[in-house]
């Protein structure tokens, strides 16, 4: 079982309106120290967060009851002038897990009305997380041929594929910067993700290295997915040939 809960800034289109047009650098400034405290807070309890389009976020949470999430709206809410909602979802699968947040917060299933909490915690079920660490093998080198926004168009179009052949398998996909990607994965993820990078190998040219992480929390599962692709990185440095895939659990 995966446990999400995602964080949205309430009300924050007719919000961004009242800055009048003089706002975007104001936005940015909000929108990342917003981002260092939702990590910071929820990294604390062995969670994990992952932006989503800089103005909503989504938590691997599981391990966390009500109590963690209204004390975490505490602190946000002592910090900030605007407020965020919470929607809290489980499932067997990343994207039901997502789907169940949506229905929670779609039909307003209340779990707190004082800090906008919605949704459905489950504290019961086996927590279950595997998380997939993709990265570019030897990105640097391209940096010989192709400019900086050159390359980022190339990571642009790599993710667009990456988030939509995981969906499919019912995971959900996050940029993280750099060459770097992270797949809050299933099984079906996990079982094809070798045929992802054949694909995108052929199609593309481009070589992904796969760490995979296991665990019952989010941080400790996205700890093991980025020593897993540390490891191939050592094989290959050693000399020796390197898996593309390889997986860690605790
Ligand atoms: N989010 C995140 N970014 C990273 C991490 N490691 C590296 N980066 C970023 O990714 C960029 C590319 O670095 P690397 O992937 O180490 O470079 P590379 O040439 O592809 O080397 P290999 O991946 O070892 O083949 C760096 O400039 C960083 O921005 C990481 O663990 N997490
Ligand atoms: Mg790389």
């Amino acid at each position: 079982m995966i446990q999400l809960s995602i964080l949205k800034i309430t009300e924050y289109g007719p919000w961004t309106l009242t800055l009048g047009s003089d706002r975007e650098h104001e936005l940015q400034m909000l929108q990342a120290s917003l981002y260092k405290e939702v990590q910071k807070l929820f990294s604390d309890k062995n969670c994990i967060v992952f932006l989503n389009r800089a103005d909503e976020f989504f938590v691997v949470s599981n391990g966390l009851e009500l109590e963690d999430h209204i004390q975490i709206q505490r602190t946000l809410e002592k910090l900030f002038d605007i407020r965020l909602n919470i929607s809290i979802g489980y499932g067997d699968s990343p994207f039901e897990a997502n789907l169940k947040a949506y229905e929670g917060k779609k039909n307003k299933i209340m779990l707190n009305i004082e800090h906008n909490i919605f949704g459905f915690v489950n504290s019961k079920s086996k927590s279950q997380i595997s998380i997939m660490h993709l990265d570019v093998d030897n990105l640097t080198s391209r940096r010989q041929t192709n400019s900086p926004y050159e390359i980022s168009s190339i990571i642009f179009e790599l993710y667009s594929k990456m988030s939509k052949f995981f969906l499919e398998k019912n995971s959900l996909t996050f940029f993280m910067g750099g060459d770097n990607f992270m797949v809050i994965s299933n099984d079906d993820a996990k079982k094809s993700v070798q045929a992802f990078i054949n694909m995108i190998k052929s199609d593309d040219k481009i070589s992904l290295n796969c760490g995979i992480g296991n665990a019952t929390t989010g941080r400790e599962a996205v700890k093991l997915a980025t020593k897993s692709l540390d490891t191939i990185r050592e094989i290959r440095d050693s000399g020796k040939e390197k898996p593309e895939v390889y997986e860690l659990s605790c």
